[in-house]
């Protein structure tokens, strides 16, 4: 602990004006929440003025929110602490030197998804501009999803060199990941429980001091800050893990003639003190922004100045390997298809499909890295024609969505069903032959939607993630 900053810490007494860079969907609630708390006097949004995004900073400052989407209780709040004149957005970024505490909201996207690099350029620029002013006691805290030991090295060294500080002596230095979900802003911010870490004892104490207020039911977890980074991309490892685990079960039963949702069931009743089984849901992928590469981070931060890993040799690492089999489902969806098609003489490469669901989570408009692209990729590729219908997706770079689905799958010869929207839940096989309009359609089903006995017994060709008992089935005429 470094004695120099408790007692500069102490000097300066508890945490009053707090700055927030980067304007987003973990930025604006984190803002508007310390704003609204009583422990704090004045909190400023950081948003740069460009041209794509600058319009953020006049909409903050009316207690406007411009983030998309259905966020419960974040409008009032934001017109609360506006009025109330706790909270003001800018893109004055040398007003950091009036505060005690800034926090960092920069999304950091992989910048080439083959290469799995992540893109650290927003956050580099964030945490200079804090660094250029940054003053003796102030406290910065990472918040964005990063690769382990950010913080402690390329984070503390770019705020080092621009502030000629030293982290740990005159500033302190922690990450606090964020663990909000679209549609839960708040309430994830307030009851979820808050991983802090700090780069020494001084740094974790100043964060857990900075979050304690803005949580209702969550409890603050302190721990160091390469911990801390290492807790938020394995949470999101882990959970890809056990989707692999259960994919990789579904491929199985597939290939051994059964039904996995009745194993699931069998094995989800092993409940009971440390005994429960996470069973997850087999399905035509993972998509999304977080478990795609959260393991990649934490693949890196292993590697990067760590060279005493024991660890069988010549084996690959799970992780990696559950994301494998996850990118591997789009693929079987693929095999699916084909698979069915020749029951019925076809071959995909003159084949017209119809795919259900572009979006790649359910009921959701979200669809970063859908699993549903590299499908319809494959089948592009194959010189198939493909008609995309999603209900929530508006737009899609270089993708067409449709919004009528008597359009996508009229005279198409396969019917694939790739996200679990509701409305899929109810197709009704009269009504998909009608709009097909063939003698014979196929129908995959990637999310489990539809009740395989319905459309077998109305003639269709049923192939499903994961059913084994099915897939083989005889063809009713
Ligand atoms: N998926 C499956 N089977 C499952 C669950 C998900 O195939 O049993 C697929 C979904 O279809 C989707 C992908 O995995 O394509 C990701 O789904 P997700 O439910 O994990 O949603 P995300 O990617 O938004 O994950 C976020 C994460 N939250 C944060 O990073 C703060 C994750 O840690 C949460 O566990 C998850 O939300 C959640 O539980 O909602």
């Amino acid at each position: 602990m470094s004695q120099k900053l408790e007692d500069i810490l102490k000097e300066k007494g508890p945490i009053k004006k707090i700055g927030v860079i980067g304007m987003g969907y973990v930025g604006i609630p984190a803002a508007a929440l310390f704003a609204d708390s009583d422990r704090f006097d004045h909190v400023l949004g950081f948003q740069r003025n460009s041209p794509s995004s600058g319009y953020k900073i006049d909409m903050l400052n009316r207690g406007e929110s411009p983030l998309k989407g259905e966020e419960p209780g974040l409008e009032e709040l934001l017109q609360k602490v506006v009025e109330a004149g706790k909270f003001e957005c800018t893109p004055d970024f040398s007003r950091i030197a009036e505060l005690d505490a800034v926090t960092l909201a920069i999304q950091t996207p992989f910048a080439d998804s083959k290469a799995l690099e992540p893109d650290f350029g927003a956050l580099k620029e964030g945490i200079r501009n804090a660094g250029r002013y940054l003053q003796p006691s102030m406290l910065v805290v990472l918040e964005s999803t990063i690769t382990p030991g950010t913080t402690d090295d390329m984070a503390r060294k770019i705020l080092e060199e621009e502030s000629g500080l030293v982290a740990g002596e005159d500033f302190a230095l922690a990450h606090a990941p964020e663990r909000v979900m679209v549609g839960r802003l708040l309430r994830n911010i307030q009851e979820h429980d808050r991983i802090v870490g700090g780069i020494d004892e001084a740094s974790t104490d100043r964060a857990v001091e900075l979050y304690s207020p803005v949580l209702t039911k969550g409890n603050v977890i302190p721990m160091t800050a390469t911990a801390a980074e290492v807790t938020k991309t394995a949470e999101n490892t882990f959970r890809d893990l056990q989707i692999a685990a259960v994919n990789q079960l579904a491929l199985y039963c597939e290939s051994m003639g059964i039904n996995v949702y009745d194993v699931r069931t069998g094995i989800d009743s092993l409940k009971g003190e440390g005994i429960t089984r996470a069973m997850l849901w087999p399905g035509a992928g993972v998509g999304g922004h977080c478990l795609t590469k959260d393991t990649y981070h934490l693949e890196r931060g292993v590697k990067l100045g760590n060279e005493n890993l024991d660890y069988p040799e010549n084996a690959e690492s799970i992780y990696v390997l559950a994301r494998r089999v996850n990118d591997f489902m789009p693929v079987h969806m693929y095999n699916l298809t084909q698979a069915a098609l020749q029951r019925i003489n076809k071959d995909i490469k003159d084949s017209k499909i119809a795919m259900l669901g572009w979006a790649f989570i359910n009921d959701s408009d979200d669809a970063r890295n859908p699993p549903s692209e590299p499908y319809r990729d494959m089948i592009v590729d194959a010189g198939a024609e493909i008609l995309i219908h999603d209900p929530h997706v508006l737009q899609y770079p270089d993708v067409d969505i449709l919004k009528g689905m008597e359009e996508v799958i009229s005279g198409s010869d396969a019917v694939v069903i790739f996200t679990g929207h509701k409305e899929y839940f109810n197709l009704k096989p009269d009504v998909i032959k009608k709009m097909t309009g063939m003698k014979t359609t196929v129908i995959i089903d990637g999310r489990n939607v539809i009740e395989p006995d319905k459309f077998i017994e109305a003639g269709f060709i049923y192939k499903g993630i994961g059913r084994g008992d099915k897939n083989g089935h005889e063809i009713i005429k």
